[in-house]
């Protein structure tokens, strides 16, 4: 009886929330029990997902290490710990996937620094659900994917594969993240470079950047470059290197914006977290009002058509 009024009490909570679909829940015949797995959503549920709730979809792009995993961990601590800029945190759909990450990103593993998990090459796109409200307490949910930097890096050198990357259709932000500590190395920057910017161009000539999708270069592991001992000679290269890449793409996309974040300070803890506040302004930010009225016909031939310059 009082296990009964528990569950209609969870299923009246549950009801004023997102519907995650079923697949979201283990299954009842499993446990024994009805607990939500809150794992991170897989791509076969995610357009339900997104059929059910307006959601701004963020694509996260990035050779392996580039720092995609840590850069949603911290950002999701970041609502942990408070407010991040004018936003709190309000819900999320897959709250353990995101803190198992988190947990992971500042755990002290055997290595000599904190780590997020390795994403697995096979493993197929993932997303994760963040819901925040501003001060008004109007609502913003968020999907950000992510998946192994592994099939972008193959996808860049062969064409054919980069259909597998279903989530770039979805996306009304694909982010690009450029590892800052990498361009600190002189011998390898170059080949770095040319990498870096030729995954953008593949996506985008092979037109699989949707024509409404911002771009953005995210700048990441900014405390790299801002450690004592970083020959300011490479501050400018930075520089140069994001002035190129406007140059080739900023006419060719929606939007392409260069912004620098640092998710995890490791390397110099001065830096601190820069710019995921930011970062969620601009994701947040509601879309220029389309005017859906009919645009008048010069010199239409039909009666009809010249109603709307008389309305005018
Ligand atoms: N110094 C520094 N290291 C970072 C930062 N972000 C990520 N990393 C490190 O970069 C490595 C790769 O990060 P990860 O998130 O796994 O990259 P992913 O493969 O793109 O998901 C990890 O060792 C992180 O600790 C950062 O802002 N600063
Ligand atoms: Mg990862």
């Amino acid at each position: 009886m009082q296990n009964e009024q528990i569950k209609r009490e969870e299923d009246i909570e549950e009801d004023d929330t997102l519907d995650p679909g079923e697949d979201f829940e283990t299954p009842v015949e499993v446990t024994g029990l009805r607990l939500r797995s809150n794992d991170a959503i897989s791509p076969e549920t995610v357009s339900e997902f997104r059929g059910n709730v307006r959601t701004r979809t963020v694509v996260l792009v990035g050779e392996q290490k580039a720092g995609k995993t840590t850069l949603l961990a911290s950002l999701f601590g970041q609502f942990c710990n408070g407010p991040v800029g004018r936003f709190t945190f309000a819900d999320s759909r897959t709250l353990l996937a995101f803190s198992e990450r988190r947990h992971r990103a500042l755990r002290k593993s055997q290595r000599k620094s904190p780590s997020a998990p390795r994403t697995s090459r096979g493993a197929p796109v993932h997303f994760f659900h963040l819901c925040v409200a501003d001060n008004a307490g109007e609502r913003f949910n968020i999907l950000i994917s992510d998946r192994s930097g592994e099939a972008f890096d193959a996808a860049r050198r062969n064409t054919d594969l980069l259909s597998r990357l279903e989530e770039l259709a979805m996306a009304d932000f694909v982010c690009f993240l450029l590892d800052a500590g990498k361009l600190t190395n002189k011998e390898r920057r170059a080949g770095y470079k040319r990498k870096f910017r030729e995954t953008i161009k593949a996506l985008n000539d092979n037109g699989v950047l949707p024509t409404t999708a911002k771009v953005e270069i995210l700048v990441t592991k900014l405390d790299k470059l801002q450690r004592a001992g970083v020959d300011p000679e490479v501050l400018e290269e930075v520089r140069r290197y994001e002035a190129d890449l406007r140059g080739e793409f900023a006419g060719k996309v929606a939007s392409f914006e260069v912004y620098e974040v640092c998710a995890l300070p490791r390397a110099n803890f001065a830096t601190g977290v820069v710019g995921l506040s930011e970062m969620i302004d601009r994701w947040c930010l509601p879309d220029a009002g389309v005017d859906p009225r009919p645009v008048p016909v010069e010199d239409a031939a039909r009666h009809l058509d010249r109603l709307v310059g008389v309305w005018e």
